[in-house]
């Protein structure tokens, strides 16, 4: 769990808020996965808003208060909480009710959202690459800087390693002027590996973890959900997955807390039309659509355009 000590917060007005505040931003996936959790549970928390689009996580405020200088982050009672994941686990804790992570399941839940987790910078790259468009997807080298330079840097006393991790990330993105097509399908392959497994599950329950809804169905209904943004061909490939989602999608509770702001869709629909006609979509990318079994399937499928 990754709570803070009192000295990795340099923004020390947090250490004396009462209450439950989460700092979010709406697109952010980790943070629509928090924002649904704290709406199914029906429990009140103070907002803070943190527009990544204005960089206002790269301020000496915010990183103050997460010195990883990512959202979400939670404050309760002056404890400071970072990573989405531990954010869930102590929330379950503090409000076990309706029970998100059953009891008999807890140490498989964290061992799923831990490989959840791991994912995370793939998650990024295919938003990056197949959501975004390149412009606003790239953060300059001073702006790295300034992410280096803020903060305590510090980590439950020690110094944080997923700090330069993230730099890396934006370095890499330099170096190949966006993400590169290899790593696309490096990032594809991780999900198409898990999707498969998970649509194994399926076959005999409603859940992902069984017949009843976990924080396991959230934190993949916010995976796949990006992932079909991106174009990933879900109902082809992994059809019982593609039905979960839909039954997900439609309840107001989950699909309420994903809205991208206004206009963001748009934007993601001419970058698609413009990825098709240049042949550098998902699809095209990772070579699905010279593959015979992706072919067969989308031969077969009633509306198949491609
Ligand atoms: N492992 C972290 C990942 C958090 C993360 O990467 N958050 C993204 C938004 S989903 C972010 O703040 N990105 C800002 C940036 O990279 O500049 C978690 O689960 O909380």
């Amino acid at each position: 769990m990754v709570m803070l000590h009192d000295s990795d917060v340099l923004t020390k007005e947090v250490l004396d808020w009462r209450g439950l505040h989460l700092f979010h931003f709406q697109g952010s996936s980790c943070s629509q996965k928090v924002r649904i959790f704290l709406r199914l549970k029906g429990i009140d928390w103070t907002s803070h808003h943190i527009s990544l689009a204005k960089g206002e996580h790269v301020t000496p405020w915010y990183m103050g208060i997460n010195p990883r200088g990512l959202v979400p982050a939670l404050v309760h009672d002056g404890k400071v909480i970072v990573e989405s994941n531990d954010i869930l686990e102590y929330l379950e804790e503090a409000f076990p009710e309706p029970v998100l992570i059953p009891a008999d399941r807890k140490e498989e839940m964290h061992r799923l959202l831990r490989e959840e987790d791991n994912l995370h910078l793939d998650i990024r790259a295919l938003t990056m690459r197949f959501v975004v468009p390149s412009f606003l997807a790239k953060k300059p080298e001073s702006e790295i800087r300034k992410y280096e330079g803020l903060g305590s840097g510090s980590v439950q006393g020690a110094v944080d390693p997923d700090k330069a991790r993230e730099a890396e990330f934006w370095r890499e993105m330099i170096r190949n002027n966006g993400v590169s097509d290899e790593r696309a399908r490096l990032a594809f392959d991780r999900f198409r590996c898990v999707l498969e497994q998970f649509d194994g599950r399926l076959e005999g329950q409603y859940f992902l973890l069984g017949n009843q809804l976990t924080l396991l169905d959230i934190a993949w209904y916010i995976y796949v959900r990006r992932l079909c943004e991106a174009s990933y061909p879900l109902h082809h490939l992994h059809p019982r997955m593609g039905e979960w989602f839909d039954a997900l999608d439609a309840r107001k509770d989950l699909s309420g807390e994903v809205r991208w702001p206004r206009g963001v869709g748009l934007i993601t629909k001419l970058l698609h039309a413009v990825q098709r006609l240049r042949g550098t979509d998902l699809v095209q990318v990772v070579g699905l659509d010279r593959a015979s079994d992706y072919r067969s399937r989308m031969g077969n499928l009633p509306g198949a355009t491609q």
